[in-house]
């Protein structure tokens, strides 16, 4: 993973931070390799029971790095294939934040533009800075929203304003997203990260796996039918039902005390 993109481990919490602040973490290949590989060891880490996405700096992404088109396409002498780019880079992503196990919160610290606001859309929580924003950059550079744009904004805001911001390629700020349910929470910058790494540490004390089965159970109910959401909830609830965390929620329940969730 080379530095464009960090990644540490503290208290079940993974931090996964875009690390190109002067250009306000605009994605270049290695990046989204790095963030690529990031989320693998997330996944991968028992340890961890929560991921954060955060960027440095005063941006969050400002999404494809429009420089590093041109330079590829010099390299190579030919025009990039952006359905191919789109393929192979950013749609995985997408697809492993979707379907890792563990909550995952975007941190918007600062401004989320084009495939970066994709990129914190995707993420199942959204706590954002009152200094963030969200720009549906796309259409000022004549392209279509991608990496999963069309999906998330239209289920969170409808689509008549996702197609409102995304025609005139709009400045969503941090408040009108709250409005608006685009983002869960808005927290002053001063004291952001701990913010979010105090939601994350709470997550990461809960039931876990739980959790993990209730965002299968969520996202196969986005698109599912209610006879088919009925029948995979029943076959989640047979495995959250044998969990460890299911026995100790019982027990503290009954008991009286707080429980003391493992994730297991
Ligand atoms: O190839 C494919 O797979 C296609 C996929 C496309 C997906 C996409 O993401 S398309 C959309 C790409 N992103 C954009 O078009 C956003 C471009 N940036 C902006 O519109 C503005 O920078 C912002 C609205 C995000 C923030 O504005 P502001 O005024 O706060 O900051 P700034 O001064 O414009 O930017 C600060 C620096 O970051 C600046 O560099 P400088 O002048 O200080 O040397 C600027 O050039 C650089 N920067 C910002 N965004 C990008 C960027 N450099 C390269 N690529 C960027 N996307």
């Amino acid at each position: 993973m080379d530095n464009t993109v960090l990644y540490r481990v503290s208290e079940g919490v993974a931090t996964i931070t875009l690390n190109r602040p002067d250009v306000l973490n605009a994605f270049t290949d290695a990046m989204l390799d790095g963030l690529s590989d990031a989320l693998k060891q997330a996944e991968r880490d028992a340890q961890v029971r929560c991921v954060v996405i955060t960027g440095a700096g005063r941006g969050f992404s400002a999404g494809q790095d429009l420089s590093d088109v041109k330079r590829r396409e010099a390299e190579t002498g030919h025009a990039v294939s952006f359905a191919e780019h789109l393929r192979h880079k950013y749609n995985p992503i997408v697809m492993r934040i979707r379907t890792l196990e563990k909550p995952v919160i975007g941190a918007v610290n600062g401004v989320a533009a084009g495939a970066g606001a994709s990129l914190a859309l995707a993420c199942d929580l959204r706590i954002a800075s009152d200094k963030a924003s969200f720009v549906l950059a796309f259409a000022r550079v004549g392209l279509v929203p991608d990496s999963g744009m069309n999906y998330f904004l239209t289920h969170l805001v409808g689509y008549a304003r996702a197609f409102e911001l995304a025609a005139t390629g709009g400045r969503l700020g941090a408040d009108e997203a709250l409005r608006l349910g685009v983002v869960n929470r808005v927290v002053p910058v001063a004291g952001f990260a701990d913010a979010a790494q105090g939601w994350a540490g709470e997550l990461a004390q809960s039931a876990t796996r739980a959790i993990g089965l209730t965002k299968r159970a969520m996202n196969r109910g986005l698109i599912a039918s209610v006879e088919e959401v009925l029948e995979y909830e029943a076959f989640l609830q047979e495995i959250a039902g044998r969990t460890a965390d299911h026995q100790e929620g019982v027990s503290a329940f009954l008991e009286k005390r707080a429980p003391q969730f493992t994730g297991k």
